[in-house]
């Protein structure tokens, strides 16, 4: 491209518009970034790099770990442990925070990731992505799980990367979303996007319709109007995906629209919902708000909840303003109903 914009440029001049980009924020973007380059690497080695299957571990959530999902995780922590910029990390992958080791200065920042979600997904070459939120660490001494017990409104940066036929990084930092393609000729992300709008309204959603008969009374109400196209009260016919990759979802829902539901079901009622809250729910919320959309758990605005427990689970509908506030209506009425 004639007059490519790196990621670093476009950093730097956000910040000089704005202010919004201080420069160990900027250093902590640009070193998840290239954290995000060395996993994109390792994942498009597939079976020729010996890194597809199981680990024979679980996580904490008592998932079977990927091996790139460990790879990932030690991607990230060993690219930002050193730099100065952070207090602390979260990880899908690890039950506790990881805290800089006092071989290294330690910074204002807290740095929450999903390493690699969708892992399901690896092995059948569809695609993957790494999801990151930051916040800053309250004012104290030493950095504890506490600390990162913040609401998504707190966030200072979000976003992914997806590892797809392109490498696509999309970032926010609170003035709209930017989305930049990796050049692997020149080694670097190249912004190809920004100021991302979500249309507010759409004809395509995405849910697991395996869990039908589990769900709700307003997701079965929602989802059945839908199939119902122009014949039901929605008048217009609808198309659905799922990828089972969130970060798949999320950034086809960034680019054309749509809906996005994991919504809680009588499974396990104790379970609010199967993603988590801090490292995917959260960022992903903030930069769907961030394009013009809207993200909820039927009941509020996910980037409100107070969180409790840094693994926490929550039920998340987001994308399409007009679809998703269709939908938190139809909760409001089973409420009043019940
Ligand atoms: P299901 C991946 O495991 C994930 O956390 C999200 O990325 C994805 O949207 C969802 O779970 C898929 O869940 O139940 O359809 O396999």
């Amino acid at each position: 491209m004639a007059n490519h914009v790196s990621l670093t440029r476009y950093l730097v001049e956000q910040q000089r518009v704005d202010g919004s980009i201080p420069s160990q924020l900027r250093l902590l973007i640009e070193v998840v970034a290239r954290a995000c380059k060395s996993i994109s690497h390792a994942v498009n080695k597939g079976a020729l790099g010996g890194v597809l299957g199981t680990a024979e571990s679980e996580n904490v959530q008592g998932e079977i770990q990927k091996k790139l999902d460990i790879i990932a995780n030690e991607v990230l922590i060993e690219a930002n442990e050193w730099g100065g910029h952070l207090a602390a990390m979260a990880s899908e992958e690890m039950e506790d925070i990881y805290v800089v080791p006092n071989r290294y200065p330690q910074g204002e920042y807290l740095l929450l990731f999903d390493p690699l979600d969708g892992s399901s997904n690896i092995d059948v070459n569809v695609s993957i992505g790494t999801i990151f939120s930051v916040l800053r660490k309250p004012e104290g001494a030493a950095v504890t799980e506490g600390d990162f017990l913040q609401s998504g409104g707190q966030q200072v940066a979000a976003g992914y990367c997806v590892y797809g036929p392109q490498t696509t990084l999309v970032l926010t930092v609170g003035h709209g979303v930017a989305m930049f393609t990796l050049d692997r000729e020149q080694g670097s992300f190249v912004l190809t996007q920004e100021h991302v709008k979500v249309p507010e309204d759409t004809q395509e959603f995405a849910i697991n319709m395996s869990n039908m008969r589990h769900w709700d009374e307003p997701t079965r109400r929602y989802i059945d109007e839908c199939l119902q196209g122009t014949d039901g009260p929605r008048g217009k016919n609808f198309n659905m995906r799922w990828i089972a990759s969130m970060v798949a979802d999320v950034h086809r829902i960034l680019t054309r629209g749509g809906v996005f539901m994991y919504p809680w079901d009588k499974r396990e009622p104790n379970k609010p919902g199967k993603l988590r809250l801090m490292y995917e729910a959260n960022p992903m919320s903030w930069l769907i708000e961030q394009a013009g959309g809207a993200s909820t758990n039927g009941h509020e605005r996910i980037l409100d909840i107070a969180p409790t427990q840094l693994h926490q689970r929550v039920s998340v509908v987001l994308g399409s303003k007009n679809e998703v506030e269709r939908f938190q209506h139809y909760c409001a009425q089973a409420d009043k109903a019940s």
